[in-house]
Parts: structure tokens; C-alpha cells; sequence
């Protein structure tokens, strides 16, 4: 099932913090594409939910530093 999910982003304050968010988010399984706005402090994703789990994308942003929070 193709899902969206914006999640807010904590820890950013380059360009190149923005980067690696968005190459370790892009590294999993079922992600088919990332969006990370700095500014906002958000990064949208489209998934494939039966590859990848919104925690699993936590999980991975939090592993290199930066904080991962979501409504759903
Ligand atoms: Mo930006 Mo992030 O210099 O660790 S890459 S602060």
C-alpha cells in the first residue's frame, strides 16, 4: 500500500544536515522518495507500508542524530 507521511524534524541547522536526512531516509527499503525542508523542519515521504513502518523511518533519522516525530 503506497502511503504519505510528513515527518517533523529536530537537530537541523545546515544544508548538509538536510542531506543526510534525506540519504538515510532514501537508503530504506519502501521509501520511493523523500522531501526534506529545512526551513520547516519536515520531511515528506512516499512509502510502500508494507515495506517500511513509520517507526523504522524514525528510527533511522534518530540512529544519525536528529529527532523524528509524526501525528500518526
Ligand atoms: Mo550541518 Mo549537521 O554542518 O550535523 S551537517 S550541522
Amino acid at each position: 500500500e503506497r502511503d504519505t507521511i510528513d515527518l517533523n524534524i529536530g537537530g537541523m541547522t545546515c544544508a548538509s544536515c538536510a542531506k543526510n536526512v534525506e540519504k538515510v531516509l532514501k537508503k530504506l527499503e519502501g521509501v520511493e522518495s523523500v522531501s526534506v525542508n529545512l526551513p520547516l523542519e519536515k520531511a515528506h515521504l512516499v512509502y510502500d507500508s508494507s515495506l517500511v513502518s513509520v517507526t523504522d523511518m524514525k528510527s533511522a533519522v534518530e540512529d544519525i542524530g536528529y529527532s523524528a516525530t509524526s501525528e500518526k
